[in-house]
């Protein structure tokens, strides 16, 4: 049996029973969850009754699911001016845990959970690995920082209530990551995608074949990535990639997740109800069109997050899926609506230049972008890895690399980079979420 073939016998897995519920069903349970995450969220957090109160409603007035959008946005400046406690719903004795994000500036966010909190996200998080075809007797190397990060303590609790083994082996020592992988005969691997690069390069280096190991799935996300970089991850590994998505202010982990057709992440909308919005107008916006993900939660008792305005940016279709899931799905979230960068009055995403390098063969899945102003004209210069091979190439050959990754970005985006070509493993490698854009113009 090859390792991407499926267990004859799928085990029967009454935990994922909710990813297949007819529609209306799904619809009755949103609506009475979302009735009581009101009614507590009014009752004990005062700056989202103040809101409601300002608008003149109340828990009773809504009457259906269409009704959520007469509830107030909220968002991160809401969590940041409660630092630390101050969306907190439940007094400390029923808090068991909390997280914490760090985020690029200022103080970091603090999220909270009661212990039917936790049990949420574990069954999210075992869904989420059964939809990718993980089962008990896989053996899971955790990668995702164990800490205040969401990442590693969300997938230790989902993989062990699946009944695998777990590695709790957190994020680093890539050399140990590659030992364990192999003696230990890891079959799935949690990390951030640019993380599995990384390990795809240093087991490479250290003559593993990651293609000759057990290992069949990662469950990657955390970070935007795009479909080539999936490709690149498979091509490379051997692998497949599955994308997970989640953000602290909900759950972590865990919101959502792609199921064996690799077709997006279904939304675990049981617990977490999702709303597509025009970031500008704030009014829905139409399945299929892109705009910000809005979410609320329908049963998180600690920090009940009403109408969360997550930057992230996607489209959310109900389209069926072949995998029998009736859970939405969100299109994969390359960027947010706060990376974007604008250079020379041109609104760019990292995740474009992304997908203009990996079209170009001889490039590497590794990249900085680096932005600098030069006599009050913006300059962004892309530095990317090429293969050693590339690189020793003859200077000729190396004009000619340079002037195809140019053309690309100059075709995807509109604007003509300088690109600097640069040795295998001269950009800094991260063991969680990639820097992929330098900003010297605000220095
Ligand atoms: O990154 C939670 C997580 C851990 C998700 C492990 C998946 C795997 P935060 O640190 O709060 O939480 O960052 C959340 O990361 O709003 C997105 O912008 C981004 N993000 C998370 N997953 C994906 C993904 C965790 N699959 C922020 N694709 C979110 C694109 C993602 N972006």
């Amino acid at each position: 049996m090859s390792k991407h073939s499926l267990p004859k016998a799928a085990p029967f897995d009454p935990v994922s029973a909710p990813d297949f519920l007819p529609p209306s069903q799904l619809r009755e349970l949103q609506l009475a969850r979302l009735q009581d995450m009101v009614a507590h969220a009014f009752h004990h957090v005062a700056p989202f009754r103040s809101r409601m109160s300002e608008r003149g409603l109340e828990p009773g007035d809504i009457q259906s699911l269409d009704d959520i959008t007469r509830l107030p946005f909220c968002d991160k400046a809401d969590l940041r001016d409660g630092y630390p406690f101050g969306l907190f719903a439940t007094p400390m004795s029923e808090i068991v845990r909390l997280h914490a994000s760090t985020g690029t500036t200022g103080k970091p966010i603090v999220v909270a959970y009661t212990r039917q909190d936790v049990e949420v996200w574990t069954n999210v998080m075992c869904r989420s690995l059964v939809a990718c075809g993980l089962h008990r007797g896989d053996i899971v190397q955790n990668a995702y920082g164990y800490g205040l990060f969401t990442g590693g303590l969300g997938a230790h609790y989902g993989a062990e209530a699946l009944g695998a083994t777990v590695i709790p082996i957190s994020g680093g020592n890539t050399q140990r990551q590659i030992m364990v992988l192999k003696d230990f005969k890891v079959t799935a691997i949690c990390c951030t995608p640019s993380y599995f690069l990384h390990i795809i390069d240093q087991a490479a280096e250290l003559g593993v074949n990651l293609k000759d190991l057990p290992l069949r799935a990662g469950v990657f996300g955390a970070e935007p990535w795009t479909e080539s970089m999936r490709q690149r991850i498979q091509q490379d590994s051997g692998i497949k990639a599955y994308d997970i998505y989640g953000l602290s202010e909900i759950v972590g982990p865990g919101v959502a997740m792609e199921c064996l057709c690799q077709a997006g992440p279904h939304i675990f909308e049981d617990f977490f109800y999702p709303e597509v919005i025009d970031s500008a107008t704030g009014k829905p916006c139409a399945e299929g069109v892109e705009g910000e993900l809005v979410l609320t939660t329908l049963s998180k008792h600690a920090m009940p997050m009403i109408r969360y305005r997550t930057r992230d940016i996607t489209a959310l279709t109900s389209e069926p899926c072949a995998c029998g899931r009736t859970l939405r799905r969100i299109k994969r979230i390359s960027r947010r609506s706060d990376d974007m960068i604008i250079i020379r009055g041109v609104n760019l995403y990292p995740s474009q230049i992304e997908t203009a390098l990996l079209k170009v063969e001889g490039a590497l899945p590794h990249y900085q972008i680096v932005l600098t102003r030069e006599k009050g004209l913006d300059e962004m210069e892309v530095q990317v890895e090429v293969t050693q091979d590339v690189f020793s190439d003859t200077v000729g050959g190396l004009e000619q690399l340079q002037a195809r990754l140019t053309k690309s970005i100059e075709t995807t985006t509109g604007l003509r980079p300088r690109v600097r070509l640069v040795q295998p493993r001269s950009i800094q490698r991260s063991e969680g979420k990639a820097k992929r854009v330098i900003d010297q113009r605000k220095m």
